[in-house]
């Protein structure tokens, strides 16, 4: 068989320009020391003459019109965080005298630091500075920001602030190209995926992790474990500690923001999972009991945890601690294994911090509702509050097809309850390698689990999208309506599917009701009313009634009018 080249990016694979109805705009703040930082949103433009601000991850792609204002992919994006200053080496915990020196985000707010990021974040956010550093001081939220990943737009993950979403993307030995993985990556960001997980395992790892590093304007994750899995030609028994730790620091200086971690996985756990229904189907968490039951050792990922926490520390590195031992399906969910993989996870996650170096906890998984929140008071309790960050859960297993439905479901209960960070599931979950559309269907239905839960949690600022979207759809204006939702070219391709005409655009009526019985229609109607008797709305009402009652005994009392011709 001959061996492939690697096809890299090119302008022409990506997509580019604004989301229909918006255009990216930057909003002014100022940085610690007095700096002037531009924070990017998307604004839509509204036919009334407003327009509203929302949150944005697309990076610069929206704002680029013709291919040739792209930026050479081979190069990368501008280096936004680079001339930002970067305080120098502080006590991972100024509460232990003994605690190494860092230059970590979460240092720098234990000591009271505000950072450029902090100053970004809280302006993104729409929240005080001093939120935030607390909230990263204590270790309730984290900031993946790896030094070597200047082109990334700093943001936080955290339950006082808006849930995120993470798309997974990556190659596999059977698909996929270089190129088609930066594509998904722009792709994945611009329908709002707050950072990306690039889980390759086929050939050209390093080299796909590149380009999408250097071209991605949010932070990147990874699962360190795949990589050395690769360099042992895919025999788990052959891993070696100083394997996986060199692989760790190839990734680290690339400028990966956080890696999965299946440090809880012990060797004593794994009896657990033997009963179970669909036993370990984390891939990292198998590749770990397989070193395990193979050696009949402890996992070297816990022996020299705290090693690994001093590389993540001099890069800023954030620890996302796998859960190895999250339920596969409805029947495992909450189960010893889950659980004391959890316990474990809670004393890492007290080595890292005491380190400096920043923590989230994954989560399930498979979990039916009436389990869900229980899942959350549990890792609060038992890892001090560091974020979650959960894959779905699926509240159900029978529909495989659709388990971004599915996952999405637990999603917005678990974000509710307190989850931080939704990893997304697209509707080949189960079955095979997201395409394009996949991806986009993953991240605009997690998008709507994080925004329902932002809801839920009375975020400042959430309901004014739905707010403004509701007032557009109640006058009428379908452009705003389509422009306002998380999927515009959906909304009006749907819609010009029966009234593809342009007048149809400003019609009091869509094709659902028909024109002669829109409630919204009818609604404007009484409004209407009010405003040309000099009426409140229940007063309208009420003379609307009488006055079509009248005349009904005018007419002669009849419910069957006559036919006229
Ligand atoms: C998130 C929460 N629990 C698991 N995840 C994600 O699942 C994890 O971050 C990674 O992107 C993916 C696969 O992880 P495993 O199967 O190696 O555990
Ligand atoms: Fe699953």
């Amino acid at each position: 068989m001959g061996h492939t080249h690697p096809t890299v990016a090119d302008a022409s694979d990506i997509t580019i320009g604004p989301i229909r109805g918006s255009h990216k705009a930057w909003v002014g703040t100022t940085g610690p020391a007095g700096e002037p930082l531009r924070v990017p949103v998307r604004r839509i433009e509204l036919t009334n003459g407003e327009h509203l601000d929302v949150y944005d991850t697309s990076g610069p792609y929206t704002s680029y019109t013709t291919a040739a204002e792209v930026h050479d992919l081979a190069v990368g994006l501008p280096r936004l965080r680079e001339d930002w200053s970067r305080p120098h080496a502080v006590p991972a915990d100024p509460a232990q005298p003994s605690s190494p020196r860092v230059r970590t985000q979460l240092a720098w707010a234990r000591n009271g630091v505000t950072t450029p990021e902090m100053a970004f974040i809280a302006a993104r956010e729409g929240l005080s500075v001093d939120v935030l550093r607390a909230e990263v001081a204590a270790g309730r939220a984290v900031i993946p920001a790896n030094h070597r990943h200047p082109e990334a737009e700093p943001m936080v993950i955290g339950k006082k602030f808006a849930v995120k979403v993470n798309a997974n993307i990556g190659n596999s030995v059977v698909r996929s190209s270089i190129a088609e993985e930066v594509e998904k990556m722009v792709w994945a960001t611009r329908w709002g995926a707050d950072t990306i997980m690039d889980l390759s395992t086929g050939r050209d790892i390093h080299l796909t992790r590149e380009w999408i590093l250097r071209n991605s304007p949010v932070p990147l994750g990874t699962v360190p474990i795949y990589q050395a899995l690769e360099k042992v030609d895919g025999d788990p028994t052959a891993l070696t500690w100083e394997i996986y730790r060199d692989t760790v620091i190839e990734q680290a200086e690339q400028g990966v923001d956080y890696m999965t971690v299946h440090a809880g996985v012990l060797l004593r756990y794994v009896p657990l999972a033997a009963r179970r229904v669909t036993g370990i189907v984390s891939r990292g968490g198998s590749i770990m009991a397989a070193w395990c039951l193979a050696h009949h050792t402890e996992s070297f990922l816990y022996t020299h945890f705290a090693e690994l926490c001093d590389i993540l520390a001099a890069y800023d590195i954030t620890f996302s601690l796998g859960d190895g031992l999250r339920p596969g399906s409805i029947a495992d969910a909450n189960d010893e294994a889950q659980l004391a993989e959890l316990r474990t996870l809670g004393e890492l996650t007290r080595i890292a911090k005491g380190r400096g170096v920043q923590v989230m906890i994954e989560g399930p998984g498979h979990v039916p509702m009436h389990k869900i929140v229980e899942n959350v008071r549990l890792e609060e309790e038992w890892c001090d509050e560091a974020p979650f960050y959960t894959l779905g859960p699926l509240a159900t297993d029978i529909a495989p097809g659709y388990d971004h439905i599915t996952s999405a479901i637990g999603a917005a209960m678990i974000a509710q309850a307190g989850t931080a960070m939704l990893c997304y599931v697209t509707p080949k979950e189960h079955l095979g390698l997201p395409d394009r559309d996949d991806v986009k269907v993953g991240v605009i239905t997690y998008k709507i689990a994080a925004h329902s839960a932002d809801l839920a949690k009375a975020h400042p600022g959430a309901q004014l999208r739905d707010d403004a979207l509701s007032r557009a759809r109640f006058e009428f204006r379908w452009q705003d309506q389509f422009n306002l939702g998380l999927d515009p070219d959906t909304a009006v391709a749907f819609h010009d599917e029966t009234l593809p005409a342009e007048p149809a655009k400003n019609a009091h009526f869509c094709s659902m009701c028909g024109p002669k019985f829109c409630s919204m229609r009818i609604s404007q109607d009484v409004r209407d009313y009010a405003e040309t008797h000099g009426l409140t709305s229940v007063e309208a009402i009420e003379a609307g009634m009488a006055e079509k009652s009248a005349e009904f005994v005018d007419q002669g009392a009849r419910v069957y009018l006559p036919v006229v011709d």
